[in-house]
């Protein structure tokens, strides 16, 4: 839509940068204002993509105004700060929620309203800043805001990657990537901090500086450069900061005769090798120079940050710096291993650089970092290889060496020597140095460590989400087996690596999972034997969303029942208020109202999925959702199948039976699959092969529909959520740490469907046993289970054999499925039998399913559920999370600006 000028009655605007614009005309003036002096388009046209940016150019400067305060504030009375470090942050459309938590969605609607526009059109305008991939990113996001919105003096600390993750499309073949370019048409709310820059290097050597002091030089230096993006809290003036970095040449580095000479690729080099390190999030890593790429990023990400924040306090010491302090103003978190280079970096600083000594730079950097754990996956445990490191990061191998020494005394002296095989296995399992020979002082403490390591060892990974599927790690397995009786001699040293985990567990002063179920698998099983040695390192933080984002502004409808009916909208801020809902679970007038809510928000989805994929559903079916990564242990294989037999019952019976037996539902699936995971993207082609099918089949009409979602993202969350019914939450148990979307989906109103594992257990506990479709194995079983399995002793229920058997009959066009249904069953060939045990929890899947449509015939019981799911969801707001990080881990106290 293209719109020529129209002639508005102008007042001056504001020109106090300490006031806010808070007037409708104001900001109508402001928004004018932008679209003509800060162009980003042709002057002649005012469409819709300039409205959004005019308009966000006139929100951020309300932001920066009280960016600006908050900054100036912090700086004079220099309170403790804790800094939130990590590799995504996936922070969602910026618009809506700023001028939400500003209160000036009212004057902006309006203003909008008066230029032509409207606000949703507008901020739908804002493409998805695609930093991150799955629920950590998200979680830090949520945090930001809470911060905010709580007063409490943070910053956020990542990486600007200029594609992100990758755009998702799905084809008949399945998923597709493409590079998603964001930043296309710029950000309009980053600000560029061409003042804030700092060195960082690669590469190089160590040598003795003239005063005895290590010194790192040589190699490669590149320069990350600030991005901050304000982040509003809600309903306050404080304004806190995201620094995002972004990598460059050193001037000087462009190679200008080369270039004259018409060499133009080589001269640009230097620039290219510094500006691809924050190209994408989680760049592949197959290769060396993949695995070399995601290191440099990740110290990218800790140097720069440490830099900032240690100059930082030197500036905000005065003329007395006192490195004692440190620990009171710095508190630095480790969201998952990925930083875990701050712990030799700030110790680097210190020695190196400020001349602290060993033992005092320890002591100030325990004291300052803390670790979060996200998963318990073995294969997600990071791990480099030591030979790399020691090429990129000389000095911090260093570092990590004399770390790892002293790890080995301490366990030497808590295990004695008198059983050298409790105390090498002790040793094998805790150091931070896998497959390294013990330090020279400890070499005679006990023999060498077995230079051919378990067959399973071998298959390191790096990457979640990328591992090879089951089967191809058997194949390799046995392979490796066979060669190894022939040519036993020539089979390499096993790989040198660094368990960033276990040095993120030395290293920090705290150690969290964050579900209480998650928590306790940490500690008995993950770091069991860190656990006796520090207990109290240990904590629990259950994770938490933002009710602003995931209620207030995503579901206006349902935010206002909830304001009217327990009389204030003070329950954004104070989420326990949520509970007076539970009264009027039963009343008549609260549940029609809840119902219209629901089936507005359904309508929005309808649209989604015809502009999406091109097909109709029916709102008035159940909206039934799993959204989530791909990932094998989240089971989406499950849900599938559940859906492949439901079609098969129902094909089986007449018209008016099948209208009869069944609910009708569409089935809607989001997500993306890791590029290099092989089965992931064969469950992607899988359901999509499944809706293709379904969706056609005449005699099925509304009774079921599946729908794949393209490219998932939090916009794309946003209206699904509001609009679900029930949603799947189905992991193995005791493999989801803990899961956040599930938080949403509750306070949303949505019914649970899902095993006892992650938050499920705690979301289960305070909406009511009764408010949850509960099924499946319990973790404490899994173990037992799959060793069952793995002897063949496992007797699968008929319904899961008539499931499989019907897939391979070929309903879904040529393609057998071997390699997918062949991983349930543990074929020749065909890896571990069903690891993540869907055979196993696939009858009682089935029931549960059952009685979700039994309780969804009776609306007045299932809106019941809806309500007491909303009120019960109070604990998962992420403000009372962030107290508890502010309490029992960084010790921060809320400061308000005047
Ligand atoms: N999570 Cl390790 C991710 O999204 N990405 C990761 O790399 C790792 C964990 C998730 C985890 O799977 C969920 O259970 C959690 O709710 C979420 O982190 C936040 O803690």
């Amino acid at each position: 839509r293209i719109r020529t000028w129209r002639l508005l009655s102008v007042k001056s605007i504001s020109t106090n940068p300490k006031t806010l614009v808070t007037d409708s005309e104001q900001v109508a003036s402001s928004i004018k204002h932008h679209s003509e002096f800060t162009p980003l388009f042709s002057p002649e046209k005012f469409d819709l993509p300039k409205a959004f940016f005019a308009t966000a150019q006139s929100v951020r400067d309300a932001l920066i105004v009280n960016w600006n305060a908050t900054y100036e504030h912090y700086n004079r009375v220099n309170p403790k700060q804790a800094y939130y470090l990590s590799m995504e942050f996936l922070q969602g459309r910026a618009l809506s929620n700023a001028v939400g938590n500003l209160g000036l969605t009212g004057a902006y609607g309006d203003a909008l309203k008066s230029l032509g526009f409207d606000l949703e059109s507008v901020a739908g305008q804002e493409p998805d800043p695609a930093l991150g991939n799955g629920g950590l990113g998200r979680l830090a996001s949520c945090f930001l805001d809470s911060l905010a919105t709580l007063n409490y003096p943070a910053w956020g600390y990542g990486l600007r990657y200029k594609y992100g993750l990758f755009k998702q499309i799905i084809t008949k073949d399945g998923q597709e990537e493409a590079a998603e370019d964001w930043l296309e048409l710029s950000n309009p709310w980053e600000i560029v901090r061409n003042d804030v820059s700092y060195p960082v290097k690669f590469y190089g050597k160590v040598v003795f500086g003239s005063d005895g002091k290590k010194r790192w030089i040589g190699g490669e230096d590149v320069v990350a450069v600030a991005y901050d993006v304000p982040i509003p809290g809600y309903k306050t003036k404080t304004t806190i900061n995201l620094r995002l970095w972004s990598t460059k040449a050193p001037s000087g580095d462009f190679d200008l005769s080369s270039y004259n000479s018409g060499k133009h690729t080589e001269a640009a080099e230097a620039l290219f090798n510094a500006e691809k390190i924050c190209y994408v999030l989680y760049p592949g890593d197959e290769s060396d120079e993949g695995k070399a790429l995601r290191l440099k990023q990740q110290y990218t990400l800790c140097s720069a940050s440490l830099q900032d924040i240690v100059a930082r306090f030197e500036t905000r010491s005065g003329g007395s710096v006192n490195w004692e302090e440190f620990p009171e103003k710095v508190a630095v978190q480790m969201n998952d291993t990925h930083p875990t280079l701050c712990i030799p970096e700030l110790m680097r600083i210190l020695m190196d650089l400020k001349g602290l000594s060993w033992e005092d730079a320890w002591r100030i950097t325990q004291r300052t970092v803390a670790y979060t754990n996200h998963t318990v996956l073995p294969e997600a445990l990071e791990k480099w290889s030591l030979e790399l490191m020691e090429k990129l990061l000389p000095r911090h191998v260093e570092i990590i060496e004399k770390i790892d020494e002293e790890l080995v005394s301490t366990i030497v002296s808590e295990y004695g020597t008198e059983n050298p095989d409790l105390l090498k296995e002790k040793l094998k399992a805790m150091r931070i140095l896998e497959n390294v020979e013990l330090p020279s002082a400890f070499a005679d403490v006990i023999v060498k460590p077995e230079s051919k390591p378990a067959i399973a060892e071998k298959t390191v990974d790096q990457t979640k989400d990328s591992k090879e599927d089951a089967q191809t790690v058997v194949k390799k397995e046995v392979e490796e087996e066979e060669t190894a009786g022939v040519i036993a001699e020539v089979i390499p040293e096993p790989p040198k690596m660094v368990r960033m985990a276990n040095l993120a567990v030395v290293g920090g002063h705290a150690v969290n999972g964050v579900a209480e179920i998650h928590s306790e698998i940490v500690k008995t099983d993950v770091f069991n034997d860190f656990v006796k040695l520090w207990p109290d390192k240990f904590q629990n933080k259950t994770n938490g969303v933002t009710p602003r984002r995931w209620i207030r502004f995503c579901n206006p409808y349902l935010s206002d029942i909830i304001t009217n009916w327990i009389g204030t909208e003070d329950w954004v801020l104070n989420t326990e208020k949520l509970a007076e809902l539970r009264k009027f679970a039963d009343d008549e007038d609260l549940q029609s109202e809840w119902r219209a809510a629901k089936k507005k928000n359904k309508l929005k989805v309808v649209s989604l999925i015809k502009e999406r994929t091109g097909y109709t559903v029916n709102p008035d079916a159940m909206f039934d959702i799993q959204i989530k990564r791909i990932h094998e242990y989240k089971r989406q294989l499950l849900n599938i199948l559940g859906i492949v037999y439901r079609y098969k019952k129902m094909k089986e019976m007449s018209a008016s039976e099948r209208k009869k037996a069944f609910v009708p539902r569409v089935c809607i699936f989001g997500g993306k699959a890791f590029a290099t995971y092989v089965q992931a993207k064969r469950i992607v082609k899988f359901i999509t092969d499944v809706g293709s099918t379904i969706n056609h089949d005449p005699e099925i009409g509304d009774l079921l529909k599946v729908i794949f979602v393209p490219d998932y993202n939090v916009s794309v969350a946003e209206l699904l959520i509001p609009a679900s019914e029930l949603s799947q939450h189905i992991s193995t148990a005791g493999m989801e740490a803990s899961g956040t979307s599930n938080m949403k989906f509750s306070m949303n109103g949505c019914i649970l469907i899902g095993t006892l594992d992650g938050a499920n257990v705690e979301i289960r506990e305070e909406v009511g046993e009764e408010n949850f479709f509960l099924f499946g194995a319990k973790a404490d079983e899994i173990v037992d289970l799959r060793k069952e399995r793995a002897e063949g002793k496992f007797v699968p229920d008929p319904s899961f054999e008539e499931v499989k058997q019907f897939v391979r009959s070929g309903v879904f066009g040529s393609n057998k499925y071997d390699e997918l249904i062949g991983s349930l069953e543990g074929n020749e060939g065909f890896g571990r039998a069903d690891y993540f045990l869907v055979g196993k929890d696939f009858p009682s899947y089935v029931e549960c399913q059952e009685k979700v449509d039994k309780a969804y015939r009776d609306q007045k019981r299932w809106t019941r559920m809806s309500i007491l799911n909303t009120a019960g969801s109070s604990k998962f707001s992420s403000d009372r999370t962030i107290h508890e990080y502010a309490k029992d881990i960084w010790n921060i106290k809320q400061v308000e600006l005047p």
